[in-house]
């Protein structure tokens, strides 16, 4: 494979040129042993290589590390890379396991009814890990990395982008807009990288979800983590965190003690968001309280795609392991974001549902992955 051994090579010369570093810094007149000797095993501040390399020429002093391959700084820095490739390798997130139960799916008290919230039914749902938070661009990234996966929000050319989170310029350049929603624009190079389309970048948002990625990329990442999107059923279960019958995975109040459980839209759609939860559009994720179950972001921050095909007619009937139907033009997202309000989009409570087809991609729409709990890692 041509680019492991170009990757390889790169991360040897990184290798050197860090442990050169270190030796360089930790040469530095103004570091007296005492500093040195105090930093073992803290975090870096230096060079950024680790705390290893540091504590290694601390202790033994300026030394010809190139001829010996002895010298400990040259271990630890090797420890401390194959650690980093370690960790380089596997970004995936943390999954909980979630214990199989009956639980009740949907609500007899539908907001939005041609949601096909309802009924209300006895749904049993096997064990299975659910990822702890919404995957994010640091991951999605290294996906693409690793496969040079280009999503269909690339491949089309466009992707929608809400209004608000557009320059000017970038505006001026659209006439077409979605007649029910003109709030959402087709920008021309949106996409998981630019989310604002060409010139914007996802550097300073690594750790916030992934957005402007179609049900059909995320399967492919999914895949690609050996693990699949959860079905509507298990999203659901996972959402309400051990909670039964409660319109949010916390409970039944917005704000409990005032707080903020999730990342939502306050003030006025879509003309005036005051982000009194500290965000105007995505947060990092793990920025809110975890549900009972220790998953974030469940509801709220970026919506998340399913595995099943959307359907708005359910049946009160007790079911095992609901997969939703055979086919569809469809699939399920659940859990609302960034951009909604109890006025316009009531659905960031757990019943709730909504749809695109499966090549869309927006900017407040993303994934996780689910799997089997045999294939737990
Ligand atoms: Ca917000
Ligand atoms: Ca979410």
């Amino acid at each position: 494979h041509p680019e492991r051994g170009s990757e390889g090579r790169v991360m040897l010369l990184r290798a050197v040129f860090c442990v050169y570093l270190c030796w360089v810094w930790s040469a530095r007149p103004e570091l007296g042993p005492e500093t040195q000797a105090g930093t073992g095993g803290a975090a870096p501040t230096g060079c950024g290589c680790g705390a290893a390399n540091r504590a290694g020429a601390g202790n033994e002093g300026e030394g010809d590390l190139a001829g010996n391959s002895e010298h400990p700084a040259d271990k630890y820095s090797k420890d401390a890379n194959e650690e980093a490739a370690a960790q380089e390798m596997d970004l995936r997130s943390k999954m909980v396991l979630i214990q199989s139960n009956w639980f009740l799916m949907g609500t007899d008290e539908p907001a939005i009814p041609q949601d096909g919230e309802g009924p209300q039914r006895k749904v049993w749902v096997d064990s299975f890990n659910m990822e702890q938070h919404e995957v994010t661009n640091k991951q999605f990234q290294q996906f693409v990395t690793q496969t040079g996966y280009i999503t269909e929000a690339e491949r089309f050319g466009d992707s929608f982008v809400f209004e608000e989170m557009l320059n000017k310029e970038v505006k001026s350049t659209i006439s077409q807009m979605v007649a029910a929603a003109p709030w959402w624009l087709p920008v021309k190079g949106a996409n998981w990288k630019h989310p604002e389309g060409p010139g914007s970048s996802i550097l300073q948002r690594l750790d916030h979800p992934v957005l402007h990625v179609s049900w059909n990329d995320a399967q492919a990442y999914c895949k690609w983590a050996q693990r699949r999107l959860p079905t509507e059923a298990e999203w659901e279960y996972a959402c309400r965190g051990g909670l039964q019958d409660r319109l949010y995975p916390w409970g039944n109040k917005l704000l409990p003690k005032g707080q903020h459980y999730a990342n939502l839209w306050q003030g006025e759609f879509p003309s005036h968001n005051t982000a009194e939860d500290g965000y105007i559009t995505t947060s990092p994720v793990m920025s809110f309280p975890a549900n009972g179950f220790g998953l974030y972001d469940i509801v709220g921050n970026a919506w998340e795609w399913t595995a099943d095909w959307w359907n708005i007619h359910h049946t009160p009937q007790e079911a095992r392991n609901p997969r939703g139907p055979k086919s569809g033009t469809d699939r399920v997202k659940k859990g609302g974001s960034y951009m909604c309000h109890k006025s316009y989009c009531y659905r960031y409570r757990c019943a709730a549902r909504s749809q695109n087809t499966p090549d869309s991609s927006a900017s407040n729409l993303g994934f996780r992955c689910a799997a089997d709990p045999e294939l737990r890692v």
